[in-house]
């Protein structure tokens, strides 16, 4: 009974201890980001800190010959006002300072992701951390006072590549596609991860008109769809 009793006050310890650990994350929201193939979309970085966290840097790095990265914007993020980047063959470089340090879950930065070629289904966009250019720090507690280091995770994911009807963006146009079209015409809240895909003679409503059409490209490769592409 007593050795149950020191047990359980040993496993009551280490839970304690894992929760007061550090956990600072660095991810893309959505992890995912579906990009139409004649356009764009955004993706943020963010960040999920227990450590106060005054300045960051990193890269994202993606497959330039499939997707760029146009656009880098800081407004509404922890660091709107201290902040830059830098544009280079297949990576970015991006980062900020704010005068406030920050503990919790907040935006970074928003990107904007642009297709480069429409035949890439999915392509990596990785956050490469590390201690060096690329890192997140707060205040230091030392006497002078300079920037502790934290450790962190950096999670990247990907874009995905849309075509024209693919409703449900898996890379192929199919019966589940017009169905999931004609769905979203009986529902306006049906959930779609990328309504751009749906209307697919540009008319700017979701009929049956572009549940038929799907059909037809289902049924016929050459079948011309027509999204809104500018
Ligand atoms: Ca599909
Ligand atoms: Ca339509």
């Amino acid at each position: 009974m007593k050795a149950k009793l020191i047990l359980s006050g040993l496993l009551t310890l280490l839970l304690v201890a894992s929760v007061v650990s550090a956990d600072n994350t660095v991810y893309l929201e959505p992890q995912t980001v579906y990009v139409p193939e004649c356009g764009d979309a955004t993706v943020q970085i963010r960040l999920n800190s227990t450590d106060t966290i005054d300045t960051w840097s990193t890269r994202v790095e993606f497959g330039s010959e499939c997707v760029n990265i146009t656009d880098v914007s800081f407004a509404e993020g922890i660091t709107s006002e201290y902040a830059n980047w830098g544009h280079h063959a297949g990576y970015i470089y991006l980062g900020g300072v704010s005068p406030d340090g920050a503990t919790g879950d907040h935006l970074l930065v928003t990107l904007t992701v642009e297709c480069v070629d429409g035949s890439c289904g999915s392509v990596d966009l990785s956050i490469v951390g590390g201690t060096d250019e690329r890192l997140i720090a707060g205040p230091g507690g030392n006497d002078p006072p300079h920037a502790t280091i934290y450790p962190a995770t950096w999670m990247g994911g990907s874009a995905q590549i849309v075509g024209c009807g693919d409703v449900n963006c898996d890379v192929d146009v199919t019966p589940a596609d017009a169905g999931k079209a004609f769905k979203r015409y009986l529902d306006s809240g049906y959930p779609l991860d990328l309504p751009w895909a749906v209307d697919v003679n540009c008319d700017g409503s979701v009929t049956p008109a572009d549940a038929g059409k799907i059909f037809k490209r289902y049924l016929d490769s050459s079948y011309v769809l027509e999204c809104c592409c500018e």
